[in-house]
């Protein structure tokens, strides 16, 4: 059974501990900008999945690492050939982030992953101007969470053909390599196939991208116009390719976010064109949305982020059908917002599947966009307590995320941190989470419970449940940020009101 404890009342700073009857609870603190070290360290693990970079001790401390995957010789495999780009002949397409437990590079979940960093960078632009996370690029004058963006932009940047606009699916080694260090990895790698999927994804991003620097970074303008040309090229790519669904070749294993319903990707793409460019063309499948999935985000189920630049950038132009598109947002939030009320543990998730603390993270992020939008209380609570789930609020009892709290995941399923010969994980990773559904990795005995909310294994094998990877890091560093930053808002109004 589960019960609530509101000790909310108590608001004097310091160290405490819940003590009912032989049990305490772990040792928790009261005290201003509690989010603030969470937050930051979410967005720093962005730096620790570095490609084609050595990561010195000054910045990442014990777990410095050597440069690795250089990629600036890539492969262009037979399934990506093109009449300018013969299969065997090579290319260079540097940076970009690891995307996970592996070294690879995967267009799709990059894109999903980076909208969400640029929206909350677009959403508190001043408070970023002086948060600073320890990279290289702390010292110039361009805010490190768009530094980091940047690192991934460049590498996207590179993953589109020029010839046709067509865009890689991804860049990967042919198979998942052993668990070593990047730098000891010699296998060639290679850019796969293209894909309509990738195209859509990598043209909102960019598109999004061109307007978010347009209106924060007017110094960036050629680099913002360069994106919004390379987006308009994808989209004409997938305008005239509707339907190449991304499958494997043969001979390449690693993993293939077959995204193959691609209407809400098609959606989304134009509605950051259309905000990009004033186009209304852009806008032709708005009357579509009702066959979209608009109540789940995550790579694969893409319209909320369409919508989210809708009501962001409503200011900017009307088209028709935004009260439609306002009203299936509410529908979204509302469901969402009643999960949170009916659960016992007072969270808006009510399904445990793969990446249900990114499923969880994603629906907490709908949430605080709503609280900006409609500065509805209520939203922001629910907010808060869907954090404090990811932070140790949960039946398993533990931080999901490494290097947080009294007892945080150690066994992650990350190739760097198994490799690196230091004991603790490298820090500011969000696991998986609970996941009854693929329990086969490590065998159903070895999970503590089948139970959904608690079938979690701190198991570096247990790829189900205790993966890293970039597209539910970025909901946490949004969520973790954004809770903080209203948090610090309210407060100073309270202060003004009291005076
Ligand atoms: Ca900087
Ligand atoms: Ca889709």
């Amino acid at each position: 059974m589960a019960r609530t404890a509101d000790f909310s009342a108590v608001a004097e700073p310091g160290k405490y501990k819940i003590i009912v009857g032989n049990v305490e609870s772990f040792p928790f603190e009261i005290k201003d900008k509690v989010y603030e070290n969470v937050a930051k360290a979410a967005l720093k693990a962005f730096y620790y999945q570095r490609a084609s970079a050595a990561l010195p001790e000054k910045y990442a401390g014990k777990w410095a690492r050597k440069f690795a995957v250089p990629d600036t010789a890539v492969i262009v495999h037979k399934s990506a050939a093109s009449q300018g780009r013969k299969a065997g002949s090579v290319i260079s397409a540097p940076k970009g982030w690891f995307d996970a437990g592996d070294y690879n590079k995967y267009i799709v979940n990059s894109a999903i992953t980076t909208y969400t960093l640029i929206l909350l960078y677009e959403t508190f632009p001043e408070a970023f101007k002086s948060v600073k996370i320890n990279i290289p690029e702390s010292s110039n004058n361009t805010p490190d969470i768009l530094d980091e963006i940047l690192w991934n932009i460049r590498w996207m940047m590179k993953m589109q053909d020029p010839a046709d606009g067509g865009v890689y699916h991804k860049l990967t080694y042919a198979n998942f390599q052993p668990y070593v260090m990047p730098d000891e990895i010699t296998a060639p790698r290679f850019v796969v196939g293209k894909s309509t999927s990738a195209a859509l994804d990598f043209s909102a991003t960019l598109a999004h991208f061109s307007l978010a620097l347009r209106k924060n970074n007017p110094e960036l303008k050629l680099l913002s116009d360069s994106c919004l040309l390379m987006a308009k090229n994808a989209w004409n790519w997938a305008v005239k390719n509707p339907d190449v669904h991304f499958h494997n070749p043969q001979d390449i294993y690693t993993g293939e976010y077959a995204d193959n319903f691609l209407l809400d990707n098609f959606f989304w793409a134009g509605i950051e064109l259309f905000h990009a460019t004033k186009d209304k063309s852009y806008l032709r499948y708005m009357n579509r949305l009702s066959e979209m999935v608009t109540d789940s985000l995550y790579w694969a189920h893409v319209a909320m982020l369409g919508i989210l630049t809708a009501l962001n950038n409503q200011g900017d132009a009307a088209f028709e059908g935004y009260e439609n598109l306002e009203k299936v947002f509410r529908n979204a939030v509302n469901n969402i917002y009643k999960n949170y009320l009916n659960s016992p543990y007072k969270i808006s998730l009510d399904v445990f599947k793969w990446g249900s603390n990114g499923n969880l993270l994603n629906e907490t992020l709908i949430l605080l966009n709503a609280y900006k939008l409609y500065g509805k209380k209520e939203y922001l609570d629910a907010a808060i307590s869907n954090a404090d789930y990811i932070l140790g609020k949960n039946p398993v009892n533990i931080c999901y995320v490494t290097d947080f709290g009294s007892k945080f995941p150690m066994n992650i399923h990350h190739r760097i941190s198994i490799a690196d010969g230091v004991k603790e994980p490298v820090p500011g990773f969000v696991v998986g989470g609970p996941n009854p559904n693929d329990v086969s990795d490590i065998g159903a005995y070895k999970y503590p419970s089948l139970l959904p909310a608690k079938c979690y294994a701190d198991n570096e094998n247990s790829y189900s449940t205790n993966e890293v990877a970039i597209n539910w890091n970025a909901p946490l560093v949004f969520v973790m940020f954004s809770i903080e930053n209203f948090m610090q808002r309210n407060n100073k109004i309270s202060l003004k009101k009291n005076w």
